[in-house]
């Protein structure tokens, strides 16, 4: 592979630049499993990805609590709502830390000094602007999606993804008059002021902006809610998951607080990682929101789908969740997250099983990357073979590496992994046809020196594929860098066959 070294540094071009990340706050009535595992394993992959270009970089990930879902899940298990809380967001935490996830910061909504004021500011701006009403409501609760739904959203008269039967429900709300924002949200959204990818996304948004938007039910009676933040100026009222929820993205950097030094230096976000099931939440409200609250809008929304598992939407009754914690445990943390990288479309739903999961694990890993590391590093330490490493500003010049970087920015990861493992199989066919290992032994000097030549450009191109993992599975491509540095082979091999 022809490498061509440029002066100017792609990295030092991001000195100056910063980029804010965030993953969905999850709900905390159960252990997370892979689908959530997967949205903040692709955000921690563009989080690492910005720092490894040398960008201001934050990430910021966390828990949406004040839900009943949360009160009847610790009633479910027996135990008290806080206790039963710290208890899971341990476990979240737990998974974060097994998956090499790099958050800066974990916001829990039910925490009062750094997520209220945030929520209670944004509140009175909205109130400012005369988006917030009080109204007498009465509609169908789904308990599920934690809001009304309609009754043409209903499937034999129950809510079709939580196959409940929605109660009817007549009480007094404030509401947010998102209807007059829809016009801008739906140019917005059209003129990619606030890019949703994949287009595909971004067009069922549009279609569904092209009748309007209705207001939003934004509080519920305090009595009606266990957990929650009252609305500023009537405690009779909390404010109601979403917004409350959605504004964690602000309060997290200090929106509303005294020291809004993040919020100063992050805000706007450059990329909010959600899944496709709460797409009408940051496409159409969240902007509404922002619009009202007079605040910048984020700038890209990544919209991933769905992981099934055999073809069916996980669940305990089919028995078919995965749980990510026992996969690292077999596999290790890079396994996991080499194969949703590689493995699962960012833009469409994947699948996995424990079968799929370990045929791609034995392809890439222990036959692709960790065979060649071995392989390499075999024969350069035999022969005391390396070459000048380049530095990781000089990687991202090299023009064969442009590919991997545009994947990048299109939040194409997949295509990212296939451009390093298309280097992978390049280097692997490289060995095979010109055997250095034969050529290095030769008698006759000149076929010797063409087999060091070929191991040192190897020992380089190696080098170039060890930063380029970086984000993707960082424990490996750290041992692999330091293996490179002190030339020498593993001593074990870095993914076993299974
Ligand atoms: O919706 N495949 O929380 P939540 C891929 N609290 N991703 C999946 C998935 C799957 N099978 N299942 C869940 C909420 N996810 C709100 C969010 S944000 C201000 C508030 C991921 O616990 C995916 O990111 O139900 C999805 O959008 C999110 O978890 C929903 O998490």
């Amino acid at each position: 592979m022809a490498v061509h070294w440029q002066n100017m540094s792609h990295i030092n071009r991001n000195e100056g630049q910063k980029f804010y990340v965030t993953t969905p706050i999850f709900y905390p009535n159960a252990k997370l499993h892979m689908g959530h595992a997967y949205s903040a394993t692709i955000s921690d992959i563009f989080a690492r990805y910005s720092r490894l270009l040398g960008k201001d970089t934050y990430f910021l990930t966390g828990s949406d609590e004040n839900t009943e879902k949360a009160v009847r899940a610790a009633a479910g298990a027996g135990q008290q709502v806080f206790p039963y809380l710290d208890g899971i967001i341990g476990g979240f935490k737990n998974l974060y830390k097994r998956l090499d996830i790099s958050y800066d910061q974990f916001i829990r909504t039910t925490d009062k000094d750094n997520h209220w004021p945030g929520v209670e500011a944004f509140w009175k701006r909205m109130v400012d602007s005369g988006d917030i009403e009080k109204r007498s409501y009465e509609g169908l609760y789904c308990v599920g999606h934690e809001s009304f739904i309609t009754e043409k959203d209903l499937v034999d008269g129950k809510c079709p993804d939580h196959r409940e039967t929605p109660q009817r429900i007549k009480e007094e709300n404030y509401f947010f008059i998102l209807s007059r924002y829809a016009d801008k949200i739906r140019d917005i959204i059209a003129s990619d002021a606030i890019r949703i990818v994949p287009t595909s996304r971004k067009n069922e948004i549009l279609a569904l902006l092209k009748d309007g938007l209705e207001d939003v039910s934004f509080s519920r009676p305090a009595d009606k809610m266990t957990l929650g933040i009252p609305v500023p100026g009537d405690n009779t009222q909390k404010i109601y998951v979403w917004g409350d929820a959605l504004t964690n993205y602000l309060t997290a950097l200090g929106f509303g607080r005294k020291d809004h030094a993040l919020y100063d230096r992050f805000w706007p976000a450059d990329l909010h990682v959600i899944g496709k099931d709460i797409l009408r939440f940051h496409a159409a409200i969240w902007p509404g929101m922002l619009l009202s609250a007079g605040l910048p809008l984020p700038k890209n929304i990544l919209v991933h789908g769905l992981i099934t598992s055999g073809g069916l939407k996980m669940s305990k009754t089919l028995g078919n969740v995965i749980d990510p914690v026992r996969l690292i445990d077999e596999y290790g943390a890079d396994a996991v997250r080499y194969f949703v990288a590689r493995h699962i479309s960012p833009f469409e739903d994947g699948d996995m099983t424990m079968d799929s999961f370990k045929e791609a694990y034995n392809a890439g890993l222990a036959n692709g990357i960790g065979n060649l590391v071995s392989r390499i590093l075999k024969l350069t330490s035999d022969h005391r073979v390396s070459s000048d490493l380049p530095s990781k500003e000089d990687v991202f010049a090299d023009e064969t590496v442009q590919s991997y970087a545009q994947s990048f920015d299109e939040f194409d990861i997949q295509k990212a992994c296939n451009h390093i493992w298309t280097r992978i199989a390049s280097m692997d066919r490289e060995i095979q046809e010109t055997q250095p290992f034969k050529l290095v032994k030769s008698a006759d000097a000149a076929s010797a020196a063409r087999g060091k030549a070929i191991l040192s450009k190897l020992y380089r191109e190696l080098w170039i594929v060890a930063v380029l993992l970086e984000p993707i599975i960082p424990a490996t491509a750290a041992t692999i860098q330091g293996l490179i540095r002190s030339n020498k082979m593993p001593s074990a091999p870095l993914f076993a066959r299974k």
